[in-house]
């Protein structure tokens, strides 16, 4: 028989094993050690059997029968030269959350259909089970909405870009916006069965009201300055920041929050992105919003006035909740960025972190389930070796502090932290062999920190643990940074 596990392996089973060598069994009695996800392995000289009670793990006990065959299988030349052994062993595993996130963002680099599931082929090999697929931004809105065409035929596409963000080129004369790329909604729904099949939902993110260049692009009426020419003719500076989480936006990327036109966009947005995607969640953004032009335009005053509002903040809290509802209506759950708490979170949002801890810990505290993904342990852009050799970034997230992370915060009810995530911000990152060195090791840490009990995680047991990953990488041509041997480096800020 053949076994082909999602990984994209062909484990053939040959004359000299014994047609039962390998056998999967659903518990007929659910095993309570084992829960949803977890699963028994046990490999004898005579048979390889692994138990669980839900076929998810199952899945999981496969990929962990695959790190136990020699490093050569992941060769498309070596693997048939090799003893396919594996050493007699008893695993009983099951994970510590039930969300094991990972992010792309596919709006500052567009990465293809294929790309995407050779990313989800990874993650899947390391058990994570949700996908975090970030999907508009201001360089680029991926997902095609068919009442709205003009955001992808318009918004999906820019002039090659220049500069260290990869901000916004002004075209030259006679250039064309042909920078892009967009998933078509049957694209879309490949990709969703693409994951389900290996056990990972797809969390889809919308990301207003700011970061929504893209969009204004395409409908420059949803923006308070309405400025036709934004996308395509940006002029030559596009923020400017001020340390301390402060900065100024030059042009206008954000959703005007006093006009009802921006909640029919809002509505038509969300009865497609609901009907696409039939994880339980839809993420809404929030994150660096910015709000001068708010400030200064006549009809977000009058409303600010009118609501007894003090604050912009307030104003992003009004717009948080009425989308909300927009999503609420689809029959969704909402999760945002941490920032959904300034001014007040909408009753029943989950909330991502991302600004170090404490929005998921003052999150926890209000009630609001968390997933915890704070920029210095878990993101994946970061510098995590030498900054010399690196793509530009602003700050450094290494390995260990990586490994050293603890999702649930002392005095947070663990219920409500669902989970931990790292996040893929691209950037910097423009192919998949840059991902994936931007990812790897740290998104070992990442899934251990989701997966491994705590009392079980060992630094001294991690680190030889991705010394073998990584030869099986080099086999597998993974792209993947060798950070764990470098000495710790001061980032200067630039
Ligand atoms: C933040 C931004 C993101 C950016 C990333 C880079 C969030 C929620 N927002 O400034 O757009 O790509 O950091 O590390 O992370």
């Amino acid at each position: 028989d053949e076994i082909q596990p999602a990984t994209g392996y062909q484990l053939k089973v040959t004359e000299t094993l014994s047609p039962s060598a390998i056998v999967l069994t659903l518990n007929a009695q659910p095993d309570a050690a084992l829960g949803e996800e977890g699963y028994r392995l046990e490999a004898t000289a005579q048979q390889i059997t692994i138990a669980a009670n839900q076929p998810a793990g199952l899945f999981y006990g496969v990929q962990s029968l695959l790190q136990l065959l020699p490093k050569e299988i992941e060769s498309d030349t070596k693997a048939e030269g090799v003893e396919w052994a594996i050493p007699a062993v008893t695993i009983t595993d099951a994970p510590r959350f039930g969300w094991r996130g990972i992010m792309l963002d596919v709006s500052r680099h567009f990465y293809t259909q294929e790309e995407v599931k050779a990313f989800i082929d990874h993650i899947a090999r390391y058990k994570f089970n949700r996908f975090h697929w970030h999907l508009t931004d201001d360089q680029g809105w991926r997902v095609e909405i068919k009442s709205l065409p003009k955001l992808t035929s318009v918004g999906a596409w820019r002039v090659p870009r220049v500069g260290r963000w990869g901000n916004h080129a002004p075209p030259a004369k006679g250039e064309k916006a042909t920078d892009g790329g967009f998933y078509t909604q049957d694209d879309i729904r490949e990709v969703v069965q693409y994951a389900k099949d290996r056990y990972i939902e797809i969390l889809p993110e919308i990301d207003v009201p700011g970061h929504s260049m893209a969009a204004i692009a395409a409908y420059p009426e949803l923006a308070c300055t309405e400025d036709p020419n934004a996308m395509v003719n940006p002029g030559s500076k596009f923020s400017t920041w001020h340390g301390n989480g402060k900065f100024t936006m030059h042009i206008d990327n954000t959703l005007d929050p006093s006009e009802e036109d921006t909640y029919t966009f809002m509505d038509k947005v969300m009865t497609e992105v609901a009907q696409l995607f039939p994880f339980e969640y839809i993420h809404m953004g929030g994150d660096e919003c910015y709000k001068g032009y708010w400030e200064k335009d006549a009809s977000c005053q009058a409303l600010m006035k009118q609501k007894g509002m003090k604050s912009a903040e307030e104003l992003q809290s009004y717009f948080s909740k009425r989308v909300h509802d927009i999503i609420t209506s689809k029959g969704k759950k909402t999760i945002g960025w941490d920032e959904i708490l300034e001014g007040g979170l909408p009753k029943g949002a989950a909330v991502m972190s991302w600004r170090g801890m404490k929005g998921g810990i003052e999150a926890a505290h209000l009630g609001a389930p968390v997933v915890m993904s704070p920029s210095p342990m878990a993101y994946l852009d970061l510098y995590q070796g030498d900054p010399s050799v690196e793509p530009p970034t602003y700050s450094m997230a290494r390995l260990k502090d990586s490994y050293a992370w603890d999702p649930v915060p002392e005095g947070v009810k663990s219920s409500l932290i669902l989970g931990s995530q790292g996040n893929v911000w691209t950037e910097q990152l423009a192919a998949p062999s840059q991902l994936q060195y931007m990812m790897y090791p740290r998104a070992f840490a990442i899934a251990e920190i989701g997966w491994t009990a705590k009392n079980q995680k060992s630094w001294e047991g991690f680190v030889p643990r991705v010394e073998q990953h990584m030869a099986r990488f080099d086999e597998a041509g993974i792209n993947y940074a060798r950070s764990i041997y470098d000495a710790i480096i001061q980032v200067k800020k630039n």
